[in-house]
Parts: C-alpha cells; sequence; structure tokens
C-alpha cells in the first residue's frame, strides 16, 4: 500500500509539472487554419489546463481589429468564447497573452482564412481542393 501511494505522488507531480511547463491552445473553432465559407459567429479558444486571459486581439491582413470582450472574470478557465460580429472575408489571426497559474505569461496565435462566400449558396457543394489551393496561394 506504501508503493501504491507513492506512485500516486510522483504521477501527480509529474501531470502537474507537464501541465505547467506545456499549456496552450488544445483547440478552437474555427479551428486553426482553417478556411471557411461561411462567417463564423462565434470564436472559442480552448487552452490545454486553466488560464487567465491576459490579452486577446483579433485582426484582419489589413490590420483591422475585430472587438472582441475579454470575461470579467479574474478565475483560470480553459475555455473562452466570444461573440463575433459580422465578418468580411479575409484573413484573420487571433493573439492572446495567458498567464498559467504558475504565474507564467505566453504568448501565441491561430488563424483562419473566411472566404467571399458571394459565390455561394445554401446548396452549393463543398469546394474542391484545387480550388482552395489556388485560393490559398492567391492570398499570400
Ligand atoms: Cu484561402
Amino acid at each position: 500500500m506504501k508503493l501504491f501511494n507513492n506512485v500516486l505522488v510522483v504521477t501527480s507531480l509529474f501531470l502537474s509539472a507537464s501541465a505547467f511547463a506545456h499549456v496552450g491552445l488544445g483547440s478552437s473553432m474555427p479551428a486553426n487554419g482553417a478556411m471557411l465559407s461561411q462567417a463564423p459567429t462565434t470564436l472559442e479558444l480552448t487552452f490545454t489546463a486553466p488560464v487567465r486571459l491576459v490579452k486577446l486581439t483579433m485582426q484582419d491582413d489589413k490590420q483591422q481589429s475585430v472587438p472582441l470582450t475579454l470575461p470579467s472574470s479574474a478565475t483560470s478557465q480553459a475555455a473562452f468564447s466570444f461573440a463575433l460580429p459580422a465578418l468580411n472575408a479575409a484573413n484573420y489571426t487571433v493573439n492572446w497573452m495567458i498567464m498559467g497559474d504558475d504565474g507564467h505569461k505566453m504568448k501565441g496565435n491561430m488563424s483562419f482564412m473566411l472566404h467571399d462566400s458571394g459565390m455561394n449558396t445554401r446548396s452549393a457543394p463543398p469546394m474542391t481542393m484545387e480550388h482552395e489551393t489556388s485560393e490559398h496561394t492567391a492570398h499570400q
């Protein structure tokens, strides 16, 4: 039984240490690198551990800022959701600064692309890979 307890202690120490070291973005909606044909109405960021969101900005490729309202709560949380205004077709970059429970600040970013949906209808088939590839090259 004593050995079992020691294993538990060692394991939990290891887990918490690695969680602090590697906290970052676990997933997001839209996903990082997503190419969308319909504007998202919310931005969701899920980090790999509870963090405080110190700073969050979102810009298109013309450096136009998209206003986002930071949560007023000072408690750490892993998942954040933000209502987005109507977005135009553009490349968007989301930059964040987070503070983990160990007090370390970390920066990161993700980006996604919103394509012009003017040519799309509700019944339009998904864009082909060829189109996405050429569009993506054109954006750069
Ligand atoms: Cu593209």
